[in-house]
């Protein structure tokens, strides 16, 4: 075959999503990383109502349950967690943190679980234990010590619980601040700010059984065999009632072509497969507003014709105008937009358009997802809204079958939003607080994810405390990022793994062991569950099954109350009886966000329950209690590539991470082995600069204009793969280089981390790795 080459460890993979090679793959995981009794009892209590959260996504469980979902991603995640392997203090005093920077994400956390509470000691430059209470003492000193309680940031990663979010967010409005920088903003803000404008509300509207009743699901900009493997049964579900599934990507990813269902003995004993989309239309890195335009404007005009004709239309004429405002200037946009732009910004060629909006014409019920492809642009947020333009205008939001469905991240992202995880508060949230508690929150907007680096950079932040992630690796432009984070004078990690933010240290630094979802939590009142919200708002128990990976472990909740007594002088909560019996946690929560009604009793029914989501009812929650058709302005989610339109980076995930953790160096569904340096283009792009399989290429970001920035990445590894013309893609994080911080959507705040103009260069000479790619 022309574009292999097994030796550089890149050869097309041949097989389905699933099967064999998902068993195989987990058997490696927890070969390396657990001890048999463990992983049996781990895997077999996952998702199962009386176990705990899978931690690795956010897709939900369905409610008859097969004896256990088996998922690769899922089983490599627990099997991460419940590793034998242990960080200990003597291993910090074997290694300085100076040494402990040159290691990769890999060789880190592969150390295994962080065991003890430990601070950073300057003059041996090391890590050493401290004993917890003093810790406490210190910390809570320098927080009040402080003069302005804005000048400390609230990190928080998807991970953590709705209890440990909730009182992490109570601690933090004490304390006097908003500023809540977490994972969310680098994800799904775009939805969270988006939809609420559109349709009156920051959540997905579809349930998992709308999947049995839909007839197209369009997928769009996600990768569910790497990032939500459980997806594909559904999929699987779709494509075997003779459904249409649509995949618009531009890279062609196996999970979303064919999936050989573990659960399945027929399929996995024949080594057969199911076809999940049965049409796939590679769209151009950042041709997804244009695409969704062009979409609209074919419905338009086969509304037009069918009209004229004396068919009825396409459009759902009475849902808009019972529903909705903003069709007319909707409408008015679209025409004035012409084909030429559409199809030179997708991509695509107008066939393919057209034969999407026939698709989507045809189909009673059509459900779109989407994931980070449409979220991490300069316009995120109106490309999320754009989405929602396309289902209103056959009436697709709120009844069965049908719906918009933003696949979440991390497994509690939506759950920590949910119970106040969020830097700009609703007012009814501050005064629910204020009513439940008898402390007035602080009325001031916070800091989001890149406004908290904006605020270290600029010697405005004091201190960053972190309820786990690795927010230094997972934001943009770690060269302005690494040097922000090293003005702090206070820096505070709760972990479960040792990662590269927890050794970016400032003048005090503490590393802080917790549980981790796997794991028995024993409080006052006995074993402790905890809750989450999944992607389609259903929230259930969680209760972790193995003995804790060390004695000296606190639970995130336990953690934070805390450092929140360590403090608060005179704190008006009742830190103790909530830590004591984690109901207590759940009344508060009750009291103060809507939905969480009877909210104990509820989780103990097998499957737990489903938040209210208004617009699934078709109550539209915006100030004119309509949906709101929304215009983009132009058509490019990514403006600072409309004079460079050469070449786009887009920055993804291998099949063997899991964000910033690195579980191994493969991308088996990509066909690449052992390696991540590797970049990403279609044949075509190769053949025109005459690059081959396995050359080394340069790649230097360009600025607006299209000159050259000093931003690069070099000595990449060319693997030509089937996608889009004009687009390149490389992993995530190593490409974060790439972006600078101030490259943001406007709205969101979300880092443009897919689409940013580049240029290559061949290297004469092989160079050595660059520092960014460890
Ligand atoms: N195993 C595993 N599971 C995970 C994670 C993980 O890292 N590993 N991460 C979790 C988290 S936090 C999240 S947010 C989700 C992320 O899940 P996804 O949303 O699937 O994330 P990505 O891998 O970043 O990229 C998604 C897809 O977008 C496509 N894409 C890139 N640029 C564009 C574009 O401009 N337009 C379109 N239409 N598509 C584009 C890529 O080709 C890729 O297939 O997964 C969660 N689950
Ligand atoms: N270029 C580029 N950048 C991106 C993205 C992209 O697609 N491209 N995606 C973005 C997205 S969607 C996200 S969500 C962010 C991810 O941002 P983060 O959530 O900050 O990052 P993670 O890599 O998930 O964090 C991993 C660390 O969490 C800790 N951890 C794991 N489990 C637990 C636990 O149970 N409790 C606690 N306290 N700690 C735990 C471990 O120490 C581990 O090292 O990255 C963003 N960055
Ligand atoms: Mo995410």
């Amino acid at each position: 075959m022309k574009h292999q080459n097994r030796n550089i460890g890149i050869a097309p993979y041949g097989g389905s999503a699933g099967g064999w090679g998902a068993l195989k793959a987990v058997a490696d995981a927890i070969r390396g990383q657990m001890s048999v009794k463990q992983d049996v009892i781990a895997l077999f209590k996952v998702n199962q109502p009386e176990g705990f959260d899978c931690p690795g996504c956010a897709w939900p469980d369905p409610q008859h349950r097969s004896s256990f979902e088996f998922c690769e991603n899922g089983a490599k995640a627990v099997s991460w967690e419940a590793t034998s392997k242990r960080t200990t203090p003597e291993f910090f005093a074997a290694h300085t943190v100076s040494e402990l920077w040159h290691r990769n994400a890999f060789e880190l956390e592969g150390e295994g679980r962080l065991t003890h509470p430990m601070k950073y000691d300057a003059a041996s430059d090391t890590y050493q234990p401290i004993e917890w209470e003093t810790a406490f003492n210190e910390i809570g000193a320098l927080l009040r010590s402080y003069d302005d309680p804005d000048s400390v940031e609230f990190y928080t990663s998807g991970r953590a619980s709705n209890e440990a979010a909730f009182l992490w967010q109570l601690f933090a409005r004490e304390y006097g601040t908003n500023n809540f920088p977490d994972c969310s903003n680098m994800c799904h803000e775009p939805t969270s700010v988006g939809l609420p404008q559109s349709i009156g509300v920051g959540k997905g509207t579809v349930e998992l059984e709308d999947f049995d009743h839909c007839d197209l699901v369009l997928c769009i900009g996600h990768n569910p065999g790497t990032n939500h493997p459980r997806m594909l049964a559904t999929l699987r579900d779709v494509s075997k009632r003779g459904k249409t599934i649509v995949a618009i990507n531009p890279l062609r990813e196996r999970g979303l072509e064919r999936f050989t269902s573990p659960q399945s003995p027929i399929e996995m004993l024949s080594m057969g497969s199911t076809q999940l989309a049965s049409t796939y239309y590679k769209v151009r890195v950042g041709g997804d507003a244009a695409m969704l335009k062009g979409v609209m404007k074919c419905l338009l005009a086969m509304h037009e014709k069918a009209l004229a004709a004396g068919e009825p239309g396409v459009l759902d004429e009475s849902f808009i105008s019972e529903h909705t405002e903003g069709f007319e200037a909707l409408k008015a946009d679209l025409e004035a937009t012409d084909w030429s732009h559409i199809l030179k910004v997708s991509g695509m060629e107008l066939e393919e358009i057209q034969n999407i909006a026939h698709l989507y014409a045809d189909a009673e019920n059509t459900i779109i997802c989407y994931g980070m492809g449409i979220t991490q642009h300069q316009y995120g947020t109106q490309n999320v809204q754009q989405i929602a333009n396309l289902l209103l205008m056959r009436g697709n939001i709120g009844k069965r079958g049908a719906g918009i469905c933003p696949l979440r991240g991390h497994s509690n992202v939506q759950g920590d939003r949910t119970v106040g995880i969020t830097e700009i508060p609703p007012q009814w949230m501050l005064d629910n607080i204020e009513k439940v508690f008898g402390f007035k929150p602080p009325q001031k907007h916070g800091h989001g994810a890149v406004a908290a680096i904006q605020a270290m950079r600029d010697g405005k932040a004091k201190a960053l405390l972190c309820l786990g992630g690795n927010l230094a690796e997972a934001i943009s432009d770690p060269q302005v990022t690494f040097e922000a984070m090293r003005k702090l004078d206070l820096v505070v990690h709760m972990a479960t793994k040792l990662n590269r933010s927890h050794l970016l240290l400032g003048k005090h630094n503490y590393l802080f062991p917790v549980l981790g979802r796997t794991e028995i939590d024993r409080q006052a009142s006995g074993e402790q569950s905890v809750t989450v919200e999944d992607s389609m708002s259903m929230v259930h128990a969680s209760r972790g099954t193995l003995k804790p990976a060390s004695p000296y472990l606190k639970s995130e909740p336990a953690l934070v109350a805390s450092l929140a007594k360590a403090t608060l002088r005179n704190s008006r909560v009742d830190w103790d009886k909530m830590i004591g019996d984690y109901s207590f946690i759940r009344d508060a929560i009750e009291a103060v966000i809507p939905g969480f009604d009877d909210f104990n009793n509820r989780i103990m029914t097998p499957g737990g329950f489903r938040l209210p989501v208004a617009a699934s009812q078709r109550k539209w929650l915006t100030p004119s209690g309509k949906a709101q058709f929304k215009v983009m302005q132009g058509i490019n989610e990514d403006p600072r590539s409309l004079k460079c339109h050469d070449l786009v980076l887009t920055t993804l995930r291998s099949h063997d991470q899991y964000n910033t953790t690195l579980y191994g160096l493969n991308d088996r569904y990509r066909g690449v082995t052992g390696r991540r340096d590797v970049l990403f283009m279609a044949a075509d792009e190769a053949e025109k600069r005459q690059f081959r399989v396995g050359d080394k290429v340069n790649m230097v970001a360009l600025d607006p204009e299209g000159n050259r920035t000093g931003r690069r990445l070099d000595n990449l590894t060319v693997v030509v793969y089937d996608m889009a013309p004009g687009s390149v893609a490389a992993y995530y994080p190593e490409a974060n280089v790439m972006v600078p911080l101030d490259s943001h959507d406007t709205e969101s705040g979300i880092p443009a981390y897919k689409s940013i103009p580049v240029e290559l260069e061949l290297c004469e000479a092989p160079v050595e790795t660059s520092g960014a790619l460890r």
